[in-house]
């Protein structure tokens, strides 16, 4: 298959957004990989800034992830947990030692007024990470559940209450006023092809849109956008995405997702065992869980196959 030029890019959040990026990055070379990733999860929490979504893609694209857990490294200890419990700290959010590191080295040097982005680079650089790495924004903006419990921000909604409450809405905190960060937009304009990787389209994919001029970019630009469904076999896979879609008074379904992509979206890769959706964009299947690095590289050609198919539309 015929490489497309320019950078191929992915608006990612979570797991299911990092399999997709390393399954890229074996199918093209890693340098040619784009993610525009999430930050709508990020809090501060004992005084550290914690990037949930960029930290679970530096550790994935650097064979570090704790693979089992979806988040975190490998290996992990907690001594920092059990001594700083000792001291009556909040136990609710796991911090290891190891993965400390990245919090406390970004915390510091976002003190000292390095943006998100630049911290983010030289962190990926660090770990010989050769895809870029860009936060949707260096402004911050805050991803809020409103629930039956009242609003809940993200991570006390997905760790502390483990996703339990009746969800009405997701929204985006700071996000009318949040600018891309350096550049988003550029790589979008620039792109060979764009994915929406099959991250939980409300929690992790909405924030990235709802950055003023996402959109529009998507739109506008040369590259088509094509989605890769996080649903397989009329569920998700991972978290509370098909719970959501539920209680949003959608069906799991890809016709959902194609429907809640509609005004971006030219394709959607599916899983073989799902219906189509019932719409004048592009479909084409394949098997898309993804629990090995060849699953991974398997599933990004069969999008990158859509990709270039329907590019020459
Ligand atoms: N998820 C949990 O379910 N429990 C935790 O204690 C936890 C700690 C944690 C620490 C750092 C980090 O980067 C992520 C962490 N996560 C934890 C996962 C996190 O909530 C999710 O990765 C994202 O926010 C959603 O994808």
């Amino acid at each position: 298959m015929t490489e497309p030029q320019g950078d191929v890019v992915v608006l990612t959040g979570g797991v299911g957004g990092a399999k997709l990026v390393r399954g890229l990055c074996l199918a093209l070379p890693p340098e040619r990989v784009c993610a525009i990733v999430n930050t709508g999860d990020d809090f501060r929490h004992l005084g550290l800034h914690v990037s949930p979504d960029i930290d679970t893609l530096l550790y994935t694209l650097s064979g570090k992830a704790n693979q089992a857990q979806g988040w975190g490294r490998e290996g992990e200890t907690w001594s920092f947990m059990h001594a700083a419990g000792s001291l009556g700290a909040p136990k609710w959010f796991n911090l290891g030692d190891g993965d400390l590191a990245l919090h406390v080295l970004r915390s510091a040097r976002l003190a000292s007024g390095d943006s998100l982005s630049a911290i983010t680079a030289d962190f990926a650089a660090a770990w010989g990470i050769q895809a870029r790495i860009l936060p949707m924004s260096d402004d911050a903006v805050a991803t809020i559940v409103d629930t039956e419990e009242g609003a809940l921000e993200f991570q006390r909604y997905f760790v502390e209450r483990q996703c339990a409450p009746r969800a009405f809405g997701v929204r985006f905190r700071g996000a009318q006023s949040a600018e891309p960060a350096p550049g988003v937009l550029q790589a979008i304009s620039n792109a060979s092809a764009i994915f929406i990787a099959p991250s939980n389209p409300y929690l992790s994919v909405d924030p990235i849109l709802a950055v003023p001029g996402l959109k529009a970019a998507l739109r506008t630009a040369r590259a088509r956008v094509i989605a890769v469904s996080p649903i397989v076999g009329g569920n998700a896979v991972k978290g509370p995405t098909a719970k959501l879609m539920q209680e949003f008074g959608l069906s799991v379904t890809n016709q959902a997702i194609a429907e809640h992509y509609a005004d971006v979206l030219d394709g959607l890769l599916i899983d073989e065992s799902d219906a189509a959706p019932r719409s004048d964009i592009d479909v084409s299947s394949s098997r898309t869980l993804m629990k090995s690095d060849d699953d991974r590289r398997r599933v990004a050609q069969a999008a990158l196959a859509l990709a270039e198919r329907v590019g020459k539309a």
